[in-house]
């Protein structure tokens, strides 16, 4: 359900998983975030303050098999918010980019609101876990995302040792770099496109 200009309520339910999400682009990084794995509950939380949006998620998912469902379907609706929050896509910049070091590791995030849903990710970790969180979900989630959003993220990891700063790097350049493209350009008034549509 679409409530203000760039701001949405989504709830989603299946056998799996149940995930009530909200999200307004023009908020200023506050959230409230419960997912039961707690280093995605870490990496969410501070996506919404480095994209400055405001997002509450709550996710009851099925961890008794494992993290999978719960970080995909997330994916899932955090994407459609993107898309549903974004409308129109009039008066936005569409691309952004942010190279962001964290100690040892930089991490660099591009995306454009293309309307063409492609993920690249450059992106190795050194253990299979992190924390409570499989590192393989953090792929899934980003392809769960950029599917849903119908956007074209690219995600690289230059360098790094520690896995907890990886995949944080990246979420914080990530959104980062989806701030810059949401955001509103006062010299444009239509869609970013010369096909006239995104
Ligand atoms: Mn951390």
């Amino acid at each position: 359900m679409k409530t203000t200009s760039r701001a949405c309520s989504l709830e989603r339910q299946t056998a799996e998983t149940q995930i009530q999400l909200t999200m307004n682009l023009d908020g200023t990084g506050e959230s409230s975030i419960s997912t039961g794995v707690g280093f995605f509950d870490h990496m969410l939380t501070l996506f919404a303050k480095h994209s400055a949006m405001d997002l509450t998620v709550h996710v009851q998912g099925d961890l008794r098999v494992d993290g999978h469902h719960t970080v995909e379907d997330t994916g899932i609706v955090l994407g459609t918010a993107l898309r549903t929050a974004l409308d129109d896509k009039k008066g936005i910049r569409r691309y952004g980019f942010f190279t962001l070091p964290m100690d040892e590791t930089l991490a660099t995030a591009a995306v454009d609101f293309s309307g063409r849903p492609f993920y690249v990710a450059q992106v190795a970790f050194p253990s299979p876990k992190i924390g409570d969180f499989d590192s393989e979900l953090f792929v899934e989630f980003w392809q769960a995302v950029t599917n849903a959003a119908q956007m074209n993220l690219h995600q690289i990891a230059h360098y790094g040792r520690n896995g907890h700063h990886i995949a944080e790097a990246l979420f914080k350049a990530t959104g980062r770099a989806i701030r810059a493209a949401v955001e509103t350009d006062p010299r444009i008034h239509g869609v970013p496109s010369t096909k006239g549509t995104l």
